[in-house]
């Protein structure tokens, strides 16, 4: 069964915005335990002050943390992800680890480690980090390499630190191009991948990408999920639903790119050796229920999350089973991009010798024969629509 999870600041959004008010009241996370579970959802996840007001004394702090650890028995549900909230307090204005302020940055791994302990606690196996302030609006106000120096060195203080206590827990860094900064610090997948290889423990620092924050940036978040995937750095992902290059939606995953979401799902299904799934972890939702939906709206937005990946998995899947589909497939040559391009053991030499691969080669006559790409998408598209 496909494990579904959902943050405790998902559902829990009380629809504020720059420009308007809350539309709706807090949710207690006992209650979003259990409605999660009623829907269907296997985990939860959350920022420590999702959880535990900023703030809360350690008394407070434990009373509370006692009561969802209850919740989550009688639920069953797991906590495989949880993270820092690193940006909304006003301490965090100019970032966490990379603020200017040297006190600030100490505070922020301290509230790094304390939640991190509970998270282990807890059973999770993967620690996010969105860093959403670590950035600038001025290009002035910030030393950039001095900055990476900085995230760098949070990250090498983390995973000595997990190591040290033995925990069983990996890293999971989540790119954004801007919002709320200007531009923040690791804006892509691939901005991310290239820093993770500079750091002291690569192996225990991965990604959690998001399907809006490539696709405000004009990305194709099918391609980064792809990239990660390469490189064994994808972790954990966020989903959810963006229309285009403009501040981050977060609609439900698959109201944005549906097209995308369809190749995604399929990359994710069937994308491992074999036509196995590519990755094994949870399906993570971290959409917002749109400012306009009441409370009812607010279940019924969470229960369509799962629908849609649901109903686009068995969309993928028919596609995939077609025959149609894999006479297309191979018409378009995709299965033949798996051969490589050298033959075994051949060398430069060897491929130098080869008169048939440039002197005699027809490069004109080979131009001419089209991919047949055009067909190829139609088809997915009728799958996608249920047309076939
Ligand atoms: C912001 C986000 C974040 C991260 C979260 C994960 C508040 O655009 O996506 O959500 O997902 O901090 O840890
Ligand atoms: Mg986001
Ligand atoms: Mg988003
Ligand atoms: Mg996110």
């Amino acid at each position: 069964m496909t494990q579904f999870t959902f943050g405790l600041w998902t559902v829990g959004w009380q629809a504020r915005d720059p420009f308007g008010d809350a539309t709706r009241e807090a949710i207690d996370p006992v209650e979003i335990v259990h409605r999660l579970a009623e829907l269907g959802a296997s985990g939860v996840t959350f920022h420590d002050d999702d959880l535990v007001p900023f703030g809360s004394g350690d008394a407070e702090r434990e009373a509370i943390i006692d009561r969802f650890r209850k919740a989550l028995a009688e639920t069953g549900l797991t906590v495989p992800m949880a993270t820092t909230n690193l940006f909304t307090h006003p301490i965090f204005k100019d970032g966490g680890f990379t603020s200017n302020n040297r006190d600030i940055r100490r505070y922020a791994l301290r509230k790094v480690i304390r939640n991190l302990d509970l998270a282990v606690s807890l059973g999770a196996k993967t620690y996010v980090l969105w860093g959403g302030r670590e950035g600038s609006e001025y290009d002035g106000a910030k030393d950039i390499r001095a900055a990476l120096d900085r995230y760098a060195e949070g990250l090498n203080l983390l995973t000595t630190y997990v190591q040290e206590q033995g925990y069983d827990i990996r890293f999971a860094i989540e790119p954004k191009p801007n919002e709320p900064r200007g531009d923040i610090l690791l804006p892509t997948v691939g901005h991310a991948i290239a820093f993770i290889g500079g750091l002291e423990h690569p192996h225990l620092v991965g990604l959690n990408p998001e399907t809006g924050h490539e696709q405000m940036a004009g990305l194709n978040f099918m391609h980064g999920i792809a990239q990660a995937l390469w490189h064994d750095k994808l972790f954990h992902i966020d989903l959810n639903g963006q229309r285009g290059i403009k501040f981050d939606q977060d609609l439900v995953f698959g109201h944005g790119d549906i097209v995308n979401a369809f190749f995604l799902v399929d990359l994710l299904e069937h994308g491992g050796p074999d036509g196995g799934q590519a990755y094994h972890g949870p399906r993570h939702f971290d959409y917002k229920p749109s400012r306009t939906e009441d409370i009812e709206g607010v279940w019924a937005s969470a229960a369509a999350n799962m629908r849609m990946y649901s109903l686009l998995a068995e969309r993928a899947k028919a596609y995939r089973a077609d025959p149609e589909v894999q006479a297309a497939l191979a018409k378009s040559r995709v299965p033949e991009l798996r051969q490589p391009t050298l033959a075994a053991g051949e060398t430069a030499a060897d491929l130098l010798a080869d008169r048939s691969a440039f002197e005699d080669f027809d490069a004109d006559a080979a131009a001419v024969e089209g991919f047949s790409f055009v067909a190829l998408q139609q088809i997915a598209i009728e799958h996608l629509l249920g047309a076939r």
